[in-house]
C-alpha cells in the first residue's frame, strides 16, 4: 500500500512526511501523474491535490487529500462517483483571508483609491471618510475565515452578523447575531459591509442575485475573498455602476485569471486583487501541517481532519 504526495517538497518535508506516515510507502511528485508512480495499482491515496486531473488513472485510491481550503474544483461528478474520502485543507488559509478583508473594508471606507490616484499625481486631497467602529459587517460563511474575521471585526468595535449553514447550538465568540440559510437577506439588508467567505457549492453559486443587492444599502460594500461565482457578476456589476451598492473589494473572481477585459478592472468604486489573499508563507506552513496530521492518522488507521461532506460540497 502506498501513498503519493503531490506538490514541491524538499528534503526535511519529505522526510517528515515519510516519518509521519510510520510504514506506508511515499512517494512524491510534482503532479498526480501515474506514470511517475512506480506502481499505480497500489497507491491508495493522493495527496496535496489541486485539480482532479490524473486521479482517474490510479483504480486503487481510497482517500485524496485537497491542497485548498475550497473543494470546488475537486468534487467533479466522477470524482464524487468514486465514493472517496476526501480531506481538504480547510483553515490554512484563514488567518491571512480575513486580513485581506479588513484591508479592503478600511481601503474602500476610507475611499483610498483616491489618495492612491492622488500621490501619483502629487496632489494632497484631504476629504472626510468613514470609520470601521459603529458600522455591521455581514459575513457570508462562518468557516475559518469567517470566524477569524469575526473577531478581527469585533476588534474593531463592528457590529458581527453572520450567515451559516450549519445550525450553531453555542453563541460563537465574536458573532451578535448568527442567521441561517434562509436569513440572507436580513443580513443584506443590515450590513454596511458584506464579506463572503463561504465556499462554492450548488447552493451558493449565484446566491447573491440581482434580489440580494437589491436589499443592500447604497453605501454598502461587497468583498468576496472564498469564491466568485457565489455573486452573479451582471447583477453585481450592475449594483456597482447604477449605486446600488457603494464598491466592491474582489479577491475571488468567477473566472480566474481574471480576463483582461473584464469591466471589473476599469470601475472606479472597486479594489481587485488577484486571488492573493492567502498568499503567505504562514498558508503553505499550516496547509503542510494539515497534510502530515492526517498521513500520520491513516498511517495509524485514525480518523482524518477536514473530512469533507461531498453532499455539501465543503
Ligand atoms: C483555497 C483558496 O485554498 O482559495 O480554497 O486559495
Amino acid at each position: 500500500m502506498s501513498v503519493l504526495v503531490v506538490g514541491l517538497h524538499g528534503p526535511e518535508q519529505q522526510a517528515e512526511l515519510r516519518t509521519a506516515a510510520g510504514g506506508l510507502e511515499v512517494t512524491f511528485a510534482p503532479r498526480a501523474d501515474a506514470t511517475l508512480a512506480s506502481d499505480p495499482g497500489v497507491v491508495r491515496a493522493v495527496l496535496g491535490v489541486g485539480q482532479p486531473s490524473g486521479l482517474s488513472d490510479f483504480p486503487g485510491l481510497t482517500w485524496v487529500h485537497g491542497a485548498a481550503a475550497g473543494m470546488d474544483a475537486l468534487l467533479t461528478e466522477e470524482i464524487l462517483n468514486r465514493k472517496l474520502t476526501i480531506t481538504s485543507s480547510a483553515g490554512n488559509g484563514a488567518i491571512p483571508l480575513a486580513e485581506h478583508a479588513l484591508m479592503l473594508m478600511l481601503l474602500l471606507n476610507r475611499s483610498a483609491l483616491s489618495w492612491f490616484a492622488a500621490q501619483r499625481e502629487h496632489r494632497w486631497d484631504r476629504f472626510t471618510h468613514g470609520e470601521l467602529a459603529g458600522s455591521t459587517v455581514g459575513i457570508v460563511g462562518l468557516g475559518h475565515s469567517g470566524t477569524d474575521l469575526a473577531g478581527k471585526a469585533k476588534a474593531c468595535h463592528m457590529r458581527v452578523l453572520a450567515l451559516a449553514r450549519r445550525p450553531r447550538t453555542e453563541p460563537v465568540p465574536n458573532v451578535d447575531h448568527i442567521y441561517g440559510a434562509g436569513g440572507l437577506h436580513d443580513l443584506l439588508r443590515q450590513s454596511d459591509f458584506v464579506v463572503v467567505t463561504a465556499p462554492l457549492t450548488p447552493q451558493t453559486r449565484g446566491m447573491i442575485d440581482a434580489a440580494a443587492f437589491a436589499v443592500m444599502k447604497p453605501s454598502a460594500f461587497y468583498i468576496c475573498f472564498s469564491r466568485g461565482g457565489i455573486a452573479d457578476d451582471d447583477a453585481l456589476l450592475e449594483a456597482l455602476r447604477t449605486g446600488g451598492i457603494a464598491g466592491a473589494g474582489l479577491d475571488a473572481h468567477d473566472v480566474e485569471p481574471l480576463p483582461p477585459d473584464s469591466p471589473f478592472w476599469d470601475l472606479e468604486n472597486v479594489i481587485v486583487t488577484p486571488h492573493n489573499g492567502a498568499t503567505s508563507p504562514g498558508t503553505a506552513q499550516r496547509g503542510f501541517a494539515i497534510l502530515a496530521k492526517n498521513l500520520r492518522r491513516f498511517g495509524a488507521g485514525e480518523p482524518l481532519l477536514n473530512i469533507v461532506d461531498q453532499e455539501a460540497g465543503y
